[in-house]
């Protein structure tokens, strides 16, 4: 035992439950057996209402399997029943016995498991002597409706940050609360802190609720092992802080002209005052808009090779549920979404729907003013480190800072709009100087550079900082050339101005093209 406790794998963690709205009428011993043919590696016998003879019967029966299989049983709370049958460890929550007890009555070669949920518990924890930790709840669970904090993949990072998780001053850490196929990928790194990660997840209803264990635990198990970085990765490896702005900027003109022929998809759930703005703006650059919020063609649509605009310009109820539809469906074959948190911070309605999308998937891109910006930052509900530095992120360097750990902290290309706009994908910082005045006197400038900078995504997958650099470019370089113009005389000559040179732009890039000139890294 002494041996197995240091060679755990923890990376599919089956906690299981005996009540009829999650098992039915399945044995709980087959159900663990298949899920052990799927490749889980770990369980948990849990069972808050049984009886101590009948638990202790359940438990013999599944450590016969688990033993077949060299996964580790432990038992959730019951440190007698683990001694009974000889099982490999428990696992006790906050509310039950105490670490240090545990470990008094069970000995050091017993595994013995924490419920953390803060970074409190957690440190906690690791001086008492836990031999791992699970950590959540991750999200709200209809299996555990008495959980006290919902933290989200931000509250898992903050921990993983905090309690050196992934170094040997730690323990080992899996997550657990609402995990299932479609968010598996997008916890494990999402939480990610650096090289700071979640050693694995821990399920209930994903496998125990399943009409196939086996299945279901096999693809669980596939999606652990198959690489989320391939679809979400911010930073293409190898990537190092900007000091050739130069050489960055060479590579614009490309990315333009393929854009331009391209006709990517650009699919819009944005609000009703910019849609046709946006919808030209998008067709003069190269893409093809759609506006759609139908929940039902979602999937369909993020299967065409372009990317999402999520506009939470005029987010009623409705629109969010088409909203985190419209997310999963491209997070699920990997397409880019990006958010444009309108009006972010303005209300507590805006600030409950960012932090709701923020808990619901995966943005490759987060672009906003400054006030949205430091809304989405601050949008946090734990403590975190570093960039809940609110709304007042008044200097420039502030500015790019927040700008970089919000990129950081989301593994994403954050955009903050401005006179001087702040640029980054978490290593790759930059703030460029351009654009019109105009831009800030027609309505939807912003949402419509949203919409480019998204289907630029679609069309340089590679990089997505180059790709929003690209489509940044484009148009403010557009904006302007339409300025300078003859026929441009105010706000409402700029935009067929404007249009034109979105279009022309695309057309002849290499005619005064971006130069470097306009950056300051
Ligand atoms: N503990 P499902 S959440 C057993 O947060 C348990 O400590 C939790 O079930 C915690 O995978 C939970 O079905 C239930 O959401 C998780
Ligand atoms: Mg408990």
């Amino acid at each position: 035992r002494a041996s197995l406790k240091n060679q755990v794998d923890w990376s599919l963690y089956l906690v299981t439950d005996s009540t009829a709205a999650i098992l039915g009428d399945k044995d709980i011993v087959q159900v663990v057996e298949q899920a052990l043919q799927g490749g889980i590696t770990v369980v948990q016998y849990r069972d808050k209402h049984a009886d101590t003879g009948v638990m202790i019967d359940v438990a013999t029966k599944l450590h016969a399997v688990t033993q077949k299989y060299n996964v580790p049983l432990l038992i959730n709370d019951r440190l007698d029943v683990c001694q009974a049958v000889g099982a490999e460890g428990v696992h006790i929550g906050q509310d039950d016995m105490d670490c240090t007890q545990a470990r008094k009555i069970l000995g050091p070669d017993t595994i013995i498991g924490v419920t953390a949920s803060s970074v409190d518990e957690t440190r906690k924890a690791i001086e008492d002597g836990a031999d791992y930790l699970g950590i959540g709840t991750t999200f709200a669970t209809p299996t555990k409706t008495d959980t006290k904090h919902i933290i989200g993949t931000q509250g898992l990072q903050q921990i993983l940050a905090s309690c050196d998780i992934g170094t040997e001053k730690s323990v080992p850490c899996v997550a657990i609360g609402s995990i299932n196929a479609s968010n598996i990928q997008r916890v494990l790194h999402q939480s990610a802190y650096g090289s700071n990660r979640l050693n694995g997840v821990a399920v209930v209803s994903a496998i125990v609720a399943a009409t196939d264990s086996q299945a279901a635990a096999k693809s669980l198990s596939e999606l652990i092992k198959s690489a989320p970085e391939k679809y979400f990765a911010a930073v293409p490896p190898n990537k190092q802080p900007v000091t050739d702005l130069k050489g960055l900027m060479a590579q614009v003109p490309g990315i333009i002209k393929s854009h331009a022929s391209s006709s990517v998809l650009c699919h819009n759930m944005t609000n009703t005052v910019v849609q046709n703005f946006v919808a030209n703006v998008c067709l003069a650059t190269g893409a093809s808009p759609i506006m759609s919020e139908i929940i039902a063609e979602a999937p369909d649509l993020a299967k065409l090779g372009g990317a999402l605009v999520i506009n939470m310009g005029t987010a009623t109820p409705e629109k969010l549920n088409s909203f985190i539809a419209g997310m999963k469906a491209y997070n699920a074959v990997g397409a880019p979404v990006l958010l444009d948190p309108v009006g972010g911070g303005a209300t507590a309605h805006r600030r409950n729907t960012v932090k709701t999308l923020l808990a619901s998937g995966f943005f490759s891109v987060i672009k906003g003013n400054e006030n949205e910006i430091s809304a989405v930052a601050g949008s946090s509900n734990v403590q975190q480190r570093g960039v809940d530095s609110g709304p007042s992120a008044s200097t420039g360097e502030e500015k790019a800072d927040l700008v970089k750990r919000l990129a950081q902290r989301e593994h994403c290309i954050v955009l903050m709009t401005g006179e001087t706009d702040y640029l980054s994908d978490g290593v790759r910082s930059i703030a460029i100087n351009n654009g019109s005045p105009y831009l800030g006197k027609i309505t939807g400038a912003g949402c419509a550079l949203g919409a480019v900078i998204a289907s630029y995504l679609a069309v340089h997958r590679e990089d997505k900082f180059l790709a929003a650099l690209a489509g940044m470019m484009h148009y403010e370089m557009a904006a302007e050339r339409a300025e300078a113009r003859q026929d441009c005389n105010g706000p409402g000559s700029f935009i067929p101005a404007f249009l034109d040179e979105l279009y022309l732009l695309g057309q002849d890039v290499s005619s005064g093209g971006p130069g470097a000139e306009n950056g300051i890294v």
